[in-house]
């Protein structure tokens, strides 16, 4: 998404929550409630949501109340627009090194083994105070190691490119020049990557066909990578030996990190690919003196250790993990029951840790992470409890 507009908007709604009084619930719509609980409003989001664009769509994390995103409510961006394809008309090319190259129609997927996996992913853009970049998925569709293997992999195939049918201008750099160029939004994979269990060729999302937001009729799903690299409206698969280097592959999608390593700062620039361990608290809800808090994981597919909760300066505290969310690559939501919470603002704040014992990091702890993508920094929020 462009992000410098969702930034502005933020911004501005910052300035207006601060002009609000403490105790004002922000101007959204507001989530379903059980009988009897209330929600507990968090006094650091904006006064109201930042205005997106038609195609467009942030999740309000407060609303999750399932493992399974509803399809109208899954966040949605992407960079070109939606494409229009016509699903009978619609192949899928497999092209490039290949011994044979193919094009397939819907009604030939669908006729393919199928599988099914649970995925939930975010953008490497999603972050504070909103965290609405991010949504969890049951995926139907064809393995991508079967398709390759139908068209027959050559040995000088190193690299996969994914290509959407959505495209733009997009003006390229080279040392003093600047061409413009129309091109296909596309993502790589080394081959060993393209070739592996999970990838997925998927056509339904929650035993429903993708919606036009979602990639209609067939996108690329791709278990514990960012969303970026899960392309919506597959349209070519490309197989060659060199590396891809286009524009949302080597240049938009990057993260610039600094390392202290002997006494000396080493700086890095990598590309965006699998998820950084990531939780955040989404809602809080009162039911008579007990606070429900519930929160968000999102990571690589690593099964996850604990997740705990602090409030203000006490002890981190264990929460618990939702088994409904326990699949490997689904996000897991936990819950956390908060008593003895006297009125007045409160501070909460998640820690999740993985089954190799990486914590999530704090904000200082990516003080050296220039560029805002891949921000899984823990994030203290405020609530005001009347
Ligand atoms: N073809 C295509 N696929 C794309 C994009 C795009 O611009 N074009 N954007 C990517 C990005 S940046 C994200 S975060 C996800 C969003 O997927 P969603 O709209 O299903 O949530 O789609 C990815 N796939
Ligand atoms: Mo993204």
């Amino acid at each position: 998404m462009t992000m410098p507009n969702m930034r502005r908007e933020i911004l501005k709604g910052g300035l207006a929550v601060a002009g609000l009084s403490a105790l004002g619930i922000p101007e959204w719509a507001l989530p379903a409630l059980a009988q009897g609980e209330t929600l507990v409003p968090f006094t650091d989001l904006p006064a109201n949501p930042p205005a997106a664009a038609a195609d467009r769509r942030l999740l309000d994390v407060r609303t999750i109340d399932g493992p399974l995103t509803p399809k109208d409510s899954f966040f949605t961006t992407q960079h070109y627009g939606h494409p229009t394809v016509d699903p009978e008309a619609f192949r899928l090319k497999v092209s490039g090194l290949v011994n044979k190259p193919l094009s397939i129609s819907l009604d030939e997927l669908k006729k393919m083994r199928s599988t099914e996996i649970t995925f939930g992913f975010e953008c490497s853009g999603n972050r504070r105070p909103l965290q609405g970049l991010c949504s969890n998925g049951r995926w139907t569709g064809v393995s991508l190691r079967h398709v390759l293997d139908q068209a027959g992999l050559k040995n000088e195939a190193k690299e996969i490119v994914f290509f959407g049918a959505d495209r733009g201008d997009e003006e390229v750099e080279f040392r003093t020049q600047k061409f413009t160029v129309n091109q296909q939004y596309g993502r790589s994979l080394p081959r060993e990557n393209a070739v592996a269990q999970e990838p997925l060729l998927a056509y339904s999302m929650n035993g429903e066909p993708l919606t036009k937001h979602q990639g209609f009729p067939l996108r690329l799903i791709l278990p514990g990578y960012y969303g970026v690299a899960n392309v919506k409206w597959l349209s070519e698969i490309h197989a060659q030996e060199d590396q891809y280097l286009g524009k949302w592959q080597a240049r938009w999608y990057r993260t610039l990190r600094g390392e202290m390593i002997n006494g000396e700062m080493k700086w890095t620039e990598a590309a965006i690919t699998t998820m950084q361990l990531k939780s955040f608290i989404a809602r809080v809800s009162k039911a008579g003196d007990r606070l429900n808090v519930r929160g968000v994981i999102l990571n690589d597919g690593t099964p996850i250790k604990s997740v705990e909760v602090k409030v203000d300066d006490g002890p981190w505290q264990p929460a618990t993990i939702d088994k409904a969310t326990s699949d490997k690559y689904s996000w897991k939501l936990f819950n956390y029951t908060w008593t003895g919470a006297t009125p007045g603002e409160h501070t909460l704040v998640s820690r999740v840790t993985d089954a190799n014992g990486l914590v999530q990091p704090t904000e200082k702890d990516l003080e050296n992470k220039k560029t805002f993508l891949e921000d899984n920094s823990q994030y203290p929020r405020k609530v005001m409890i009347s």
